[in-house]
């Protein structure tokens, strides 16, 4: 058994995109809770005041797909001197269409805060998290996929290859990273019961969202991928999560899921 510390959250300085509701915002829950200086970010003013209020958390309003806005982001950072974890939480899916007919707006749309949301921060907050790592040992990055990137299904075309594209790109990323103290965390939950990801997806049809969930046993929800967010982080700086896919007991796969309880057979 190695003995390494685990990483102390005490000293670390994390942002958290897409906290304004559903996993972003359990992650600054979670977070907040373990001892991390937490900056939260999302496009919702209102929704991120009252998480300062609640957990004591910084904010900074900022819409992904906006250079402008991501830069503004990069300068605040600046201020403050170094970054230690980014969450890159920020995504979603948008409608159900087939290939053939799907709307490529909504596709764009998915890429730009799935894929390229992701990639701008990286892009503008790598220079930061090497000086976090510079100062603690070891910075990190985590990217929410989905088992939706290893898995295609009907009418998920858009949202599978947006996420599928999120592990693809942070799968390089790891590589060209190597040599540097900095971990690539890839988070890839299955379902999972937020107030919003199926009514946007379903677009705003709550008696369509909540179907999707109704009988399942215990469908995971955002505080489940918060924790092993914060479990992954607070690994030994030499341990790298770097692929966590987590499902819900009731589903075996997309297409396989089990509605009413779970009992053993026999
Ligand atoms: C969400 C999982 O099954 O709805 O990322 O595609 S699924």
């Amino acid at each position: 058994m190695g003995t390494s510390p685990a990483v102390s959250s005490g000293a670390r300085r994390a942002l958290v995109t897409g906290a304004s509701s559903g996993i972003g915002a359990a992650t600054v829950r979670a977070l907040v809770h373990k001892g991390y200086d937490v900056i939260a970010l999302a496009r919702r003013e209102d929704r991120l005041e009252g998480l300062v209020e609640e957990t004591g958390c910084s904010m900074v309003v900022c819409d992904l797909t906006s250079e402008a806005d991501v830069d503004r982001v990069r300068l605040h950072l600046e201020g403050l001197g170094s970054l230690d974890v980014l969450v890159n939480s920020a995504g979603g899916a948008i409608g159900v269409d087939p290939v053939a007919t799907a709307d490529p707006d909504d596709w764009a749309e998915m890429f730009n805060l799935n894929v390229l949301g992701t990639q701008r921060m990286i892009r503008a907050l790598l220079p930061l998290l090497r000086q976090g790592a510079r100062a603690h040992g070891v910075a990190d990055i985590v990217a929410i996929s989905s088992t939706a990137a290893f898995l295609s299904y009907e009418g998920g075309g858009g949202y599978n290859a947006a996420k599928a594209a999120v592990h693809a790109m942070v799968g390089a990323l790891r590589l060209e990273l190597v040599g540097e103290p900095i971990r690539i965390i890839e988070i890839a939950p299955g379902m999972v019961h937020t107030e919003e990801f199926a009514l946007n997806r379903f677009d705003g049809d709550q008696a369509r969202a909540d179907a999707l969930y109704e009988g399942v046993e215990s469908p995971l929800v955002a505080d489940d991928i918060a924790d092993v967010i914060a479990y992954a982080l607070g690994c030994p700086p030499h341990v790298n999560l770097d692929l966590i896919q987590l499902k819900p007991v009731a589903q075996a796969a997309q297409y396989k899921l089990h509605r009413g309880p779970l009992k053993p057979k026999g």
